[in-house]
């Protein structure tokens, strides 16, 4: 759990960070119509939820960073019994002073009159470039840019991101829990001729019963071939004997993410030219999670998984070439196109910077989580790969926290040997 302490603390460092005479301005998100008077469901915005964990819809967190002194002040809808009847309980103005250690709360149909208050005598006005709050956008258009320097606190709130506390080192590993639960539930169950939305649904309800209501991405069930597009989200298609599953499956549990690939086979066996693969990318995939420590770049991650991918390719008869002309030529992107993985958190790719304001790769430092995901695709149209290995698609997906020491693997119980994987199937 994040205490209202640690949201304090968040604000507080933040403040540090802004320029004198400064102001802040950080919207919740909007609500996104799907049609009509129809919502899609509501998620609050990322980063503000990081400074306040608050989760209504039209509400603002301003920073004023004056002179001398500085001040948080929240604006959240206010109390309205038909809008509540509709839309459910909002807080209120007064129960929010009590709840959060802000300087001043108002209701958000005070902001617009407020903000123009606090303008007076500012240099320079953060907001994060990405917004579509209209009000917000409304205000900035109508204020003379000459007289201030605008700037993105997105950037700024993201950098903080980066290095997660121990409180949401807890709820990612319970986001993680959460989602062996449904892996393993997955790799039990029967699932010939049934279709990948079907498994879906599984993982969703896995999910949901345990508490992790909103989605952190849509999951990604892939049979067969359709392993080899690399976002698949159709999940329309028969499970068939004999094939493989490919499932990209984490939740988002208090905020936090899962975001976790097991590679399966659909009746509960490898085939031997199945697991000659599936053993590949695992052995890269365990190599490269063993490298990961403070001080790596995520570059040499890159790199060594797609050194060690290509030579099992070269051995298997996939790529043709030698190794030093495929390196060259990147051959083997063809069958890797993706990076080695990309930090988590709140968001399931947590927009946090990877590298400086001088363009140098930021290395890897304890409290950082990051996955690691290598994968092979074989497309049954590529005639070139040898018949056996075509129509494949493999990816194992762990989450992995940089550690003083080296690294933990925050989802190493999820299992992934072929040994494992098979005896599940079996109970
Ligand atoms: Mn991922």
């Amino acid at each position: 759990m994040i205490t209202e302490v640690e949201y304090a603390k968040r604000r507080k460092k933040l403040l540090a960070k802004l320029k004198k005479k400064s102001l802040t301005v950080v919207c919740s998100a909007s609500v996104k119509i799907r049609s009509n008077d129809t919502e899609y469901p509501y998620r609050q915005n990322s980063n503000f939820y990081y400074l306040s964990g608050f989760k209504e819809d039209n509400s603002f967190l301003v920073l004023i960073q004056g002179k001398k002194e500085s001040k948080t002040v929240l604006f959240v809808q206010k109390k309205e019994k038909l809008l509540e009847l509709w839309n459910g309980k909002r807080l209120g103005v007064k129960k929010a002073k009590k709840s959060f250690m802000v300087d001043e709360v108002y209701s958000s149909d005070k902001f617009e009159k407020k903000l123009k208050e606090y303008m007076q005598e500012k240099h320079t006005l953060y907001y994060d470039f990405q917004t579509d709050n209209k009000l917000l956008l409304n205000f900035i258009s109508n204020i003379s840019s000459k007289l201030y320097a605008i700037k993105n606190i997105a950037k700024i709130i993201e950098q903080m991101r980066l290095i997660k506390s121990k409180s949401e080192i807890e709820l990612i590993k319970h986001s993680i829990a959460i989602a062996k639960k449904a892996h393993h539930q997955a790799m039990k169950i029967k699932k010939t001729d049934s279709f990948e939305y079907e498994l879906q649904a599984l993982f969703e309800f896995v999910f949901k019963q345990n508490g992790a209501y909103n989605d952190a991405y849509t999951t990604i069930v892939a049979g067969g071939n359709n392993a080899n597009t690399l976002h698949y989200i159709k999940n329309d298609q028969k499970l068939k004997d004999g094939e493989l599953i490919l499932i990209d499956a984490g939740c988002e549990y208090k905020y936090y993410a899962s975001d976790i690939t097991r590679t399966i086979p659909v009746n509960g066996k490898f085939s031997k030219a199945q697991k000659e693969l599936y053993e590949l990318v695992l052995h890269v995939e365990t190599k490269i999670i063993s490298m990961v420590k403070e001080g790596v770049k995520r570059s040499s991650l890159q790199k060594e998984a797609e050194k060690l991918l290509t030579k099992g390719l070269i051995e298997f008869g996939i790529l043709k070439k030698s190794y030093k002309k495929v390196m060259k030529k990147k051959l083997h992107k063809k069958y890797f196109p993706h990076g080695i993985g990309h930090f988590m958190g709140i968001d399931v790719h947590d927009q946090n910077p990877y590298k400086t304001k001088n363009n140098k790769e930021i290395p890897l430092q304890a409290g950082m989580v990051l996955t690691i995901e290598p994968g092979i695709y074989l497309p049954k149209e590529d005639k070139t790969i040898p018949k056996k290995y075509r129509g494949v698609g493999i990816r194992i997906e762990d989450n992995i926290l940089v550690t003083k020491k080296g690294y933990e693997n925050l989802s190493q119980d999820i299992v992934k040997s072929v040994k494992d994987i098979e005896a599940l199937a079996k109970s």
